[in-house]
């Protein structure tokens, strides 16, 4: 049967089969020997051990789409970055590296800023403003009024999305949300991995409808891939890549070189400075990491 792993813990895998239900799995060893590991989001072909207990056996992995590097997850779509206008405050340097990382692992972010019934003082529009001009899209809204649920539905339909962003800003609400325009039947299962949870955070994916997966990944944290080089950093920062090719030096970092398009552009407010300093740090950062 053919299904996909919606949660491994301790060596198990959770194997969401369409129609049929939720299985336990435990994976061939051919796999370990291989050196191959199932990931959460990886649709397998599973033999069913016993039907009655819902216990089974990985069999086969099929090809990935992607595999991201932290989290592990596989065969993820798109990202999406949720914070809040306020309470608690935005942290753009947290998703400037978010975006930075994603860059880097070719997915595709949508940007969500929550709260909007809190701003008092025209903050949403300005963040829009700042990453509408970097080249992502945008989506403001209210999870609490439940406003925008279309809006958000359509970005996720078809797609599984990996959903990432500080605490207390609304991802649980927007999951809940979600969850409200969903087929009944992937409820259940739904309910059997949330019960499943302990104490330790694991990477889960959520089915919410055909084809339509949320990934619930901790650990994205603050970090950034151990692999960056400060050289590649540029590149992350997606609305420098129209101007970097014009620095009259092959490799400008755009910090003191001379004849540095970024810079001008950033001088006429076609970069936003706030994705400026944030880029800063973050080079700076990378600049003086450990290596190992
Ligand atoms: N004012 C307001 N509060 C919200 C909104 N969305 C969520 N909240 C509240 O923010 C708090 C944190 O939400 P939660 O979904 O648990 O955030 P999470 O930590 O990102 O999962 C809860 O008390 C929510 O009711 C919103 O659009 N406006
Ligand atoms: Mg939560
Ligand atoms: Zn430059």
């Amino acid at each position: 049967m053919k299904g996909r792993i919606l949660k491994g813990i301790a060596g198990f895998y959770y194997v969401d089969v369409p129609e049929a239900g939720l299985y336990e799995c435990k994976a061939k060893g051919a796999f370990r020997k291989a050196g191959v590991k199932p990931l959460v989001g990886d649709f397998v072909d599973m033999a069913v051990i016993d039907e009655e207990k819902k216990v089974g056996n990985v069999e086969k992995i099929m090809e990935r789409k992607n595999e991201l590097i932290r989290p592990a997850v596989s065969n993820v779509d798109q990202a999406m970055y949720i914070f809040s206008v306020t309470k608690p405050k935005p942290n753009l340097n947290l998703l400037d590296r978010f975006l930075g990382m994603m860059e880097y692992q070719d997915v595709p972010t949508v940007i969500v800023i929550n709260k909007v019934d809190l701003d008092t003082e025209g903050e949403t529009n300005r963040l829009k403003a700042i990453y509408e001009s970097a080249g992502y899209q945008v989506i403001t809204t209210s999870m609490k009024s439940g406003k925008e649920k279309e809006i958000l539905w359509n970005v996720l339909k078809g797609k599984t999305t990996t959903v990432a962003g500080p605490s207390g800003v609304g991802k649980s609400t927007f999951t809940n949300l979600m969850h409200g325009t969903t087929v009944m039947e992937t409820g259940a299962i739904s309910e059997k991995i949330q019960r499943g949870k302990n104490t330790t955070r694991h990477s889960q994916c959520l089915a919410l409808g055909e084809d339509t997966y949320l990934m619930d990944t901790p650990g994205f944290g603050s970090m950034l891939i151990p692999e960056i080089e400060k050289e590649d950093l540029s590149d992350l920062f997606r609305e420098f890549r129209d101007y970097s090719p014009q620095c009259r030096f092959q490799g400008c970092a755009h910090i003191h070189e001379p004849d540095c398009e970024v810079k001008r552009a950033l001088e006429d407010g076609k970069i936003s400075q706030s994705r400026y300093d944030n880029y800063l740090l973050l080079y700076e950062e990378v600049k003086n990491r450990k290596k190992y």
